[in-house]
């Protein structure tokens, strides 16, 4: 008989660990200073696409606030913080030949050195989604190939001239969500669609393949910049972040559900990271998509190929995965497959949460490392968000909402998994941002659903208390680091 032996589990000495935030979804200040509107203060404003009607105008007014958010870090014990710039709060019109905002770029400066004086590592995006509003209008934003990549590359190259202190550097979040809930499904900004239910303008069958290539040059081109002129002087490094979920087949049995489970992650995931790594597109994405894929000519592949010093991880949750017999639908961005929460015998996959995609199954984390680890060569990884919503939080009284006890078990159980992944695969994980610091605008649903480790009282005066999850993850941490 196998004895049953519970993995060996433990993380580095020197492991940052710490939370993550987005812009738009908390610095509120949409007009302060001379910041300029990026597309989610356009479509926010568009009646029906937000839950509530609700915008990123104030949020958690972090503009205002960055003395408490240093606080709440410090407090929480965490060692990094992961936030993103807004690109309109700098360059408020966002071109290359348009003027740089100082007032705006000086918020992030001081921002940077009082996260230093705290002993706070800044690990900085750039680009979360928060595109200048007059770049979409001007030319269609990412669309536009030669202009997008030009106006991205000079605003990357601003913020890496004005914060020379910064060492870690994220290029853009979830290049996936940009181009499909953007320009396919139409539930993020800029909303375009093939659905003219929702929207007068979009393709979603060529679209989020444009944008994502588009993204992907840009990335490139930006890492260049840093690489030839930052990089050296700053001892720095630069990624991209990826999201990307655990699949397992929907019936164990099935030669075709198992090979569904794999294509699902290279739609999701390989899509941007074979390039990155290989430098071309995933030959499962070729083969269904055709020439509605565009495809790099030999230069931008050099480009794009290597352009990663570590791989930025976003990580939520597992899906069942079920092949389809059918030709795959042009507006199809899965791979030709369905994505469900319970498998062939009923079993759900994890819990139900307040987000219908989300249902924690913590192995998925440690199997999910092994894919990319095994597909990418063993790179260097942070895992720039995780984390959960709880089902009807924002319904409990305030008192109820702080003993967020499935969020301590989320976090138990994914950290855990990671810790598995590290002490007994090897797997070189350097850094883990819980996502997030405190409840934020959470996009399509408003203020309605809760990702925060810290509630947020958005009728009082966006106050902040701290809730179980927020102090549980440090002895979370404790208990791992040194270990390996
Ligand atoms: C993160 O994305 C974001 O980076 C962050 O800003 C956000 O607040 C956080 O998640 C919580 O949502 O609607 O069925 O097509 C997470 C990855 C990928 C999850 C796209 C939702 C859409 C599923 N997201 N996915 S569906």
């Amino acid at each position: 008989m196998v004895k049953d032996i519970a993995p060996k589990a433990g993380l580095p000495a020197n492991f940052l660990w710490g939370f993550a935030t987005a812009a738009y979804q908390i610095e509120g200040g949409a007009t302060a200073d001379g910041r300029g509107p990026s597309i989610w203060d356009t479509f926010t404003k568009i009646p029906g696409k937000i839950a509530g009607g609700a915008t990123g105008d104030v949020a958690c007014d972090s503009y205002h606030r960055t003395d408490q958010d240093i606080e709440l870090l410090k407090k929480l014990g965490a060692k990094v913080y992961r936030f993103s710039i807004s690109w309109s709060r700098v360059i408020p019109l966002g071109g290359r030949n348009d003027p740089v905002n100082e007032k705006g770029l000086q918020y992030y400066v001081k921002f940077v050195d009082d996260l230093l004086d705290a002993g706070i590592v800044p690990f900085v995006t750039l680009f979360h989604w928060d595109l200048p509003d007059e770049l979409d209008k001007r030319y269609g934003g990412f669309l536009n190939k030669e202009e997008f990549v030009a106006d991205f590359a000079n605003y990357a190259k601003v913020m890496f001239t004005a914060l020379p202190k910064v060492k870690d550097w994220i290029t853009f979040n979830e290049p996936f969500c940009s181009a499909v809930l953007g320009y396919n499904v139409g539930q993020f900004a800029p909303g375009h669609t093939s659905d003219r239910t929702k929207s007068d303008i979009g393709d979603g069958s060529t679209e989020p393949w444009i944008v994502g290539h588009h993204i992907l040059i840009a990335h490139g081109q930006a890492v260049k910049v840093y690489r030839e002129e930052f990089k050296e002087a700053a001892g720095g490094q630069i990624g991209i972040t990826l999201n990307g979920d655990w699949t397992e087949p929907w019936d164990p049995n099935s030669e075709a559900d198992r090979e569904a489970c794999d294509r699902k992650i290279e739609f999701a995931i390989s899509w941007f990271a074979d390039p990155v790594y290989f430098g071309h597109y995933p030959e499962s994405m070729v083969k269904q998509l055709g020439d509605r894929l565009p495809s790099f000519t030999e230069e931008e592949s050099q480009l794009v190929k290597g352009s990663n010093d570590f791989y930025g991880m976003n990580h939520y949750c597992a899906n069942y995965i079920k092949h389809k017999d059918t030709e795959a639908d042009p507006l199809d961005t899965a791979g030709n497959l369905d994505v469900l929460m319970e498998d062939k015998y009923g079993n759900s996959i994890g819990p139900e949460t307040q987000s219908g995609w989300l249902r924690p199954h913590a192995p998925g984390f440690r199997k999910l490392l092994n894919w990319l680890n095994k597909r990418y060569g063993s790179p260097i990884f942070y895992v720039t968000e995780n984390g959960t919503s709880l089902k009807g939080e924002n319904d409990l009284p305030m008192e109820e909402i702080l003993e967020d006890d499935f969020r301590v078990e989320y976090f138990r159980s994914y950290i855990t998994s990671m810790a598995e992944a590290v002490a007994e695969d090897g797997i070189d994980v350097r850094g883990y941002m819980a996502w997030s610091l405190m409840d934020n605008f959470e996009w399509a649903e408003g203020y309605e659903t809760r990702f925060g480790v810290t509630y947020v009282d958005y009728e009082n005066g966006q106050k902040r208390y701290p809730k179980k999850s927020a102090l549980e993850i440090k002895n979370i941490f404790d208990q791992y680091i040194g270990k390996v």
